[in-house]
């Protein structure tokens, strides 16, 4: 008989991905049928653009079968969902990633060679996704990959920026930012969904009516509405067994133009408030662990926060018909306070559109929310203006202050004491009265998480220790975690090959099995073949670093890499300061057996963050000196590589020989390049910071070269008061250094280039860069002394691959799945 559509995709959706058509030839049909069709070109003058947009539609397609059947047994089987609240998901390219999860790279490689495209080249043409910052988007990203892996169901809610992420370019040694357009030619993964819109509230009054039994109803008459509508993209777990959606709002005026003003001629006052509307979606704040502080951030918080509420209420009461089951089926996760209104919204909603009483409303909000902290730096606390607040949301801000009366009485009823009153409180009353939001998402959570064991401890006593005094179960670790998928097996295609062929594809499934790997470490044949692809690697590295810089590199040289926002805490000018003391002792006995290295810089700095980009113009200039000076030959070079991004990562993190994780110990929350560069079996040197501290107690001292103070360390030198004058007084080959750049050695033209930067080391150095100057020289030769015996590096190279496995985002997100979401994993 004849077979319907519908039955021809069941058909196909019920195939075991493995068994699924990955055949070249039916891709080929398909791809030339999209190329036709959905792109509108001849095979003949299609470019390579145009091959890359069907072949992504082709990909699509493949996913969008599985999207609608994880979907649909989602809600038949009436499973909780997981929603990601955050206003940054750093995805990078998913054209790869899509393509590896779905097992079909080698049929499409193979299909598009047949049609004499290169995949490899048309990969390159699509835009990098950079609706992020650095590692809390990114961290996001690669959640939800994850959360599709273990079968966790899973909406990430987020914002569609207009430009994500500026582009950096270096002109003159500096950084000069430029606007990002990733959707210039529109996003092919995309799918605009017209009924999914909700109205958002901005500013306006709040209206009290007093019931028949003189209970009241408050009503929030905002002044201003703007709409958001949704686009959604499929994220496509490994094995393509399950898809979620990465749902992202974008900000409509409700009223695109106001025709009275037009026809009265006034033609920018008719367009003004569909600007001010639209405005809310334009950019990412580029904001990188710093407050960003102005108005538009916090509409642009309250904006996709009420919108996704809106969302899942909506999609829970068209299922349920009920909230009573509310916290059994949604769990949603604030990332960092951005979405902290959902403390507030999820209030409203529930007890001024929903009736619900307040302790009821309280306890359900508080059953469904979470919240993760990503930093303890003071600056990047949010905390707004307590008048802000009332002018924007009057009706959250009565609500703030119901939940802190309540708060504070109970906390006053249990005995504490009035220091702990002031601390615990929702508004800080020094200085102008601003809402903390950090102590609004705490007191809002079930959970509150860190995200390495470190900083989850140093959360209790530092930024929450009062609240965690007044609540001791609430905080708890989750360790960061990075996708295998991307980090491994499409960055490193040819580490991925050689661990298969050694110990089978039990790895792709699961990380842990990475340990197999462990008795190969000993075998020279084994470690030859590592050092090979690890060369492969680096030789890639120095064409993207020739095309992007003009610097020649040699590939046999140690790959010395620090990539990474720039910041102060994170040190990229200890490293520069200990290579330009490098440099000068090379150039003193040139003719010591030194180790040859390429130290690799990459990082965006913050639009007004000027020491950042001092110390990114302090690299190029050191570079320009080092590179051309023929007395070190080829024993030194430095190169910062322009613009790095996710898909600069993908290139940079597997041709590491040494991973730099050098930050102030107590000031990197986690850090997850670190694992990127471990897992690709690159040597750490590093703090005892962060994640720093499991990945030590993971792959075992012998295998990662730690150094400098510790947390504890440098509290105490803080609280005994630290002297960096006489600090730097004390180590020479550090004074020469600061001397030179003071007087101008590498910036010639303009001698005081660098006064600011030196200044604030002799004054005031509040990263302890002088502090641990010494020990990190002293680390650095260590590296050196091993770095001439290979067999001994390569083997602690592979025992970092082989130990790594425990940083798959996979454990983390069914770590979050147990402890926080009280959902299943498969
Ligand atoms: C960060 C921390 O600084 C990192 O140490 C941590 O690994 C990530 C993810 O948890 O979160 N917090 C933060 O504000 N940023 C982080 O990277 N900054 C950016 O994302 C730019």
């Amino acid at each position: 008989g004849v077979t319907s559509a519908m039955d021809l995709n069941q058909a196909w959706a019920d195939l075991k991905p493995a068994e699924r058509e990955n055949d070249p030839a039916h891709l080929k049909t398909e791809i030339l049928a999209k190329l036709a069709y959905a792109v509108g070109k001849d095979p003949v003058v299609a470019n390579s653009s145009d091959w890359l947009t069907a072949t992504i539609l082709v990909v699509r397609d493949h996913i969008v079968d599985r999207w609608m059947a994880s979907t649909r047994e989602n809600y038949r089987a009436e499973k909780k969902r997981v929603y990601y609240l955050s206003l940054e998901f750093l995805i990078g390219r998913l054209f790869r990633d899509a393509m590896n999860n779905l097992e079909l790279t080698s049929g499409i490689t193979q299909a598009l060679s047949e049609l004499d495209v290169d995949i490899d080249f048309i990969r390159e043409l699509e835009p990098d996704a950079a609706l992020g910052n650095g590692g809390l988007g990114r961290l996001a990203a690669c959640f939800m990959e994850s959360m599709a892996t273990v079968g966790v169901p899973a909406y990430g809610y987020g914002i569609r920026y207009d430009n994500g992420l500026f582009r950096q370019a270096i002109e003159d040694g500096a950084q000069v930012e430029y606007p990002e357009n990733w959707l210039a030619f529109g996003d092919p993964w995309e799918f605009p969904r017209r009924e999914a819109a909700y109205t958002i509230g901005f500013g306006g009054s709040v209206e009290v009516t007093k019931d028949w039994d003189g209970a009241t109803t408050s009503s929030w008459k905002p002044q201003e509405t703007v709409m958001a509508t949704a686009y959604d993209t499929p994220v496509v777990g490994w094995r393509g067994e399950k898809v979620n959606t990465l749902r992202l709002w974008r900000a409509r005026p409700t009223s695109p133009i106001k025709l009275d003003l037009f026809n009265s001629g006034d033609h920018m006052g008719a367009l003004s408030e569909s600007n001010r509307a639209k405005s809310i979606s334009r950019v990412l704040y580029p904001a990188d662990s710093s407050e960003a502080g102005q108005e538009l951030r916090l509409r642009q918080e309250f904006f996709f926060t009420s919108a996704s509420l809106q969302d899942i209420l909506r999609r829970h009461l068209q299922q349920y018909d009920t909230l009573d089951n509310l916290a059994d089926k949604v769990a949603v996760q604030m990332n960092d306070t951005h979405p902290a209104l959902a403390v507030a919204e999820l209030m409203r909603l529930l007890v001024d559109q929903h009736n619900l009483k307040w302790d009821e409303a309280w306890t359900k909000t508080q059953a469904v929310l979470s919240y993760t902290n990503h930093t303890l730096l003071p600056e990047a606390l949010e905390t707004w203006p307590v008048n802000l607040v009332e002018r924007m949301l009057p009706r959250h801000m009565q609500i703030i202050y119901t939940i802190n009366a309540r708060l504070l009485t109970d906390v006053k009823t249990a005995g504490h004491s009035e220091e702990i009153l002031e601390k615990v409180s929702l508004i800080d009353e020094h200085g102008g009265r601003r809402v903390r939001m950090g102590n609004l998402s705490f007191v809002g959570a079930h959970k509150v998480n860190g995200v390495a064991g470190l900083h989850s401890d140093l959360m209790k006593v530092t930024v929450f220790k009062e609240l965690h005094q007044v609540f001791p179960d609430r905080i708890t670790n989750k360790t960061n975690g990075v996708t295998p998928r991307r980090w491994l097996m499409q960055a490193n295609p040819g580490l991925t090959q050689l661990l298969r062929d050694t110990i089978g594809d039990g790895f792709m499934d699961n990380t842990e099995k990475l340990r197999d790997l462990e008795p190969f470490a000993q075998n020279p044949a084994f470690r030859a073949k590592f050092a090979a692809v690890k060369l492969e690697n680096k030789t890639r590295l120095a064409h993207l670093i020739h095309e992007r810089t003009g610097v020649k590199v040699d590939p046999t040289a140690m790959f010395d890499i620090q990539v990474k926002r720039m910041h102060e805490y994170k040190r990229q000018h200890l490293n520069i300061l200990e290579t330009i003391a490098l440099y000068n002792a090379i150039r003193a006995n040139p003719h010591k057996n030194w180790a040859p290295r390429v130290k690799v810089f990459a990082g965006k700095a913050a639009a007004s963050y000027w020491q950042a980009k001092s110390i990114i113009r302090l690299i190029n200039d050191v570079g320009n000196v080092v590179n051309n000076d023929s007395a070190v030959r080829d024993l030194l070079k430095v190169v910062f590589i322009p613009n790095y991004n996710v898909s600069a990562a993908e290139v940079i993190m597997p041709a590491a020989d040494l991973s730099e994780q050098i930050s102030t110990a107590g000031l990197e929350a986690s850090g997850t390049g670190n694992m990127k560069f471990g897992l690709s079996g690159a040597l750490t040197i590093g703090t005892l910071d962060g994640a720093n501290v499991e990945m030590l107690e993971h792959v075992g001292a012998d295998n990662i070269k730690i150094f400098g103070m510790t947390a504890q360390e440098v509290e105490a030198l803080r609280i005994k008061g630290y002297n960096p004058r006489a600090t730097i007084e004390g180590i020479p080959a550090l004074k020469e250094v600061l001397d030179g750049i003071a007087s101008g050695i590498f910036s010639p033209s303009d001698k005081n280039r660098y006064a600011g930067l030196v200044d604030s080391l002799w004054n005031s150095d509040h990263f302890l860069v002088a502090a641990d100057f010494e020990a990190y020289t002293a680390a650095q030769r260590e590296m050196d002394a091993l770095w001439h015996d290979q067999d001994a590096w390569m083997t602690k190279a592979v025992l970092n691959t082989a130990r790594m496995g425990w940083f798959s985002s996979d454990r983390t997100i069914r770590e979050y799945a147990q402890e926080i979401w009280n959902v299943p994993t498969v």
